[in-house]
């Protein structure tokens, strides 16, 4: 007999008033068992609209910064017994509507790690919106990445993303950074522990409303994943072991 598999959906938020509600509209009715918004000390009313919309709401008491702030997304849908946790980026960047795209695969036991492939053209891709300097930097690191991981994915900045509960059981999620680097940290973890990661295709939407990295936090985004890169060869060469990969963890 078919167990229904329990989904929550997390949105780490910080200054979302604009573009939450109608994120939250384009989940598909009855996809979700229940959406969770971590505040992330926002300046303007995210979590009064928040509360309006009937979100389970956290708020922080300080900002902890987007890595920080997925931290206490998950453990909280972990402690409400989610199987599967979907993150949804409150600024209406992603298209939301596409939840059960990235859910089923992992729903149907084929993947523990499903996320939204935003680049298939250039001309797509800045047609979106996309700052052409993103777009080079999304390739080049793609390029990188995926020779050094030993994978094909169309990109390694997409912040849709879904996992299975066993995924984020396992991985030392409270080691990584509060920083945006805690992306690439889970992804790369996931990847050294052997688990099945795949994509669905998703537009790209760059707008003004939605938020965006900034430039000194993107150089450090981009620095702080050569480094994560650096030790993830060193531990499959055996060589070290970090706060991040332990060799012990071996999910094969
Ligand atoms: N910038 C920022 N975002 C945060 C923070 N805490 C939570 N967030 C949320 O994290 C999500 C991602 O941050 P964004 O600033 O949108 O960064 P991004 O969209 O990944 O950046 P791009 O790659 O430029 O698209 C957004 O939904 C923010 O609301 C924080 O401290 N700073
Ligand atoms: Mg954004």
């Amino acid at each position: 007999m078919l167990v229904k598999k329990r989904i929550i959906a997390v949105m780490p938020a910080y200054n979302a008033a604009k573009t939450l509600e109608k994120t939250c509209k384009d989940i598909p009715k009855g996809l979700v068992d229940e959406v969770i918004l971590v505040d992330d000390k926002s300046s303007d009313n995210t979590v009064e609209i928040a509360n309006k919309l009937g979100l389970t709401v956290i708020a922080h008491g300080k900002n902890r910064g987007y890595g920080g702030n997925q931290k206490t997304c998950y453990e909280e849908a972990l402690r409400k017994g989610a199987n599967i946790v979907i993150m949804v980026h409150p600024d209406y960047q992603y298209d939301s509507s596409l939840c059960g795209e990235l859910i089923r695969p992992i729903e149907q036991g084929r993947f523990d790690v499903m996320f939204g492939g935003r680049i298939r053209t250039r001309k797509e891709a800045l047609a979106g919106g996309m700052p052409y300097q993103k777009y080079i930097l999304n390739r080049i690191f793609a390029l990188i990445e995926n020779f050094v991981l030993g994978v094909n994915f169309t990109e390694h900045f997409s912040g849709f993303r879904a996992y299975s509960r066993k995924v984020l059981e396992t991985l030392p999620l409270q080691s990584f950074s509060d920083d945006f680097v805690f992306d690439q940290q889970l992804m790369i973890t996931a990847i050294a522990y052997g688990f099945r990661i795949s994509e669905y295709p998703v537009p790209v939407r760059y707008f003004s409303e939605g938020s965006s990295i900034k430039t000194i936090a993107g150089a450090k985004f981009l620095l702080s994943t050569l480094w994560v890169l650096f030790l993830y060869i060193l531990f499959k060469l055996k060589l070290y072991e970090s706060s991040i990969f332990y060799f012990k963890k071996l999910v094969l």
